[in-house]
């Protein structure tokens, strides 16, 4: 085996992480959130050619899916959003008329290749504390690690500018409730997830998914939870056709489609 030493360890990794980081701090699309939506959402800005880049607190990719439903680890999907998981090579298992299981592990891991292979750089480790607000509109995120917001340390975030944030939090909808906690003068408000009701949850996360406030957006759970939407449970098509459509949406208001 070729003897590699410490320092050109280090060196490499210092030298080309720093590098990454600077590519950073200006993108087109900064997606707050790796969970379904926010890798969806990812995949198909990256593929429009915007500089893409997801940030996520944890030290792995996945969000909600992991757990599956209750940990059985297997989640459901429906039409037409299983078209979404075929496109990234994730295999189905047909379950009722409309209806399939993916396996969850499969599912991570093929929703993050496909955001990467297109082009979306993903931040592990990074939680996003605050927003930029310029003149009443969101310029970009403010960013700590997330080792050292729980060590409780004292330290100074450093902040990446962006002509649009969606955010893909889930259900605490974190950005926007930043947003509406510093900016009340934007009269932005998080109204909270209903109790829930899967039928009428999936077709309204989809419905509840866009722009609320210039430069901020919201799609998967956290567009329930701003808009006032129910839960669903472990069915994800919500999910992933509200990452499509964000998608869509900011690559048309960036002019790129
Ligand atoms: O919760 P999550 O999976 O959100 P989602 O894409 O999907 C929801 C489903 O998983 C599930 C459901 C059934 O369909 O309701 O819950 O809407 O992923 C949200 C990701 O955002 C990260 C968090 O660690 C998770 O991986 N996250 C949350 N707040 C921050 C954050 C933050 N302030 N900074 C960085 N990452």
């Amino acid at each position: 085996m070729f003897p590699v030493e410490e320092s050109v360890i280090s060196s490499a990794i210092i030298e080309r992480g720093s590098k990454f980081l600077v590519d950073l701090v200006k993108s087109d699309v900064i997606i707050v959130g790796a969970g379904p939506s926010g890798l969806v959402a990812g995949r198909y800005i990256a593929k429009t050619g915007l500089k893409t880049c997801i940030i996520e607190r944890r030290l792995s990719f996945g969000g909600g899916i992991g757990g599956g439903g209750m940990l059985f680890p297997r989640i459901v999907v429906q039409e037409p959003a299983q078209e979404i998981l075929e496109e990234v090579g994730v295999k189905l298992e047909p379950y009722s008329k409309g209806v399939w299981i993916a396996d969850v592990a499969e599912t991570i891991a093929k929703l993050a290749a496909g955001a990467i292979d297109s082009g979306a750089r993903i931040l592990l480790g990074a939680n996003v504390e605050d927003l930029i607000v310029r003149n009443s509109r969101v310029c970009g995120v403010v960013v700590q690690w997330s080792a050292v917001t729980s060590a409780g340390l004292h330290v100074d975030p450093l902040a990446f500018e962006s002509r649009a944030v969606i955010d893909c939090t889930g259900h605490n909808a974190e950005v926007v409730a930043i947003a509406a906690r510093k900016n009340p003068e934007l009269g932005i408000r998080v109204l909270g997830e209903h109790s829930m009701d899967a039928v009428r949850a999936e077709k309204e996360v989809v419905e509840l998914t866009g722009e609320v406030l210039p430069g901020l957006w919201v799609a998967g759970m956290a567009a329930a939870a701003v808009r006032g939407g129910p839960r669903m449970g472990p069915i994800f098509g919500g999910m992933l056709l509200s990452g499509k459509k964000v998608a869509e949406l900011v690559s048309r208001e960036l002019e790129v489609l």
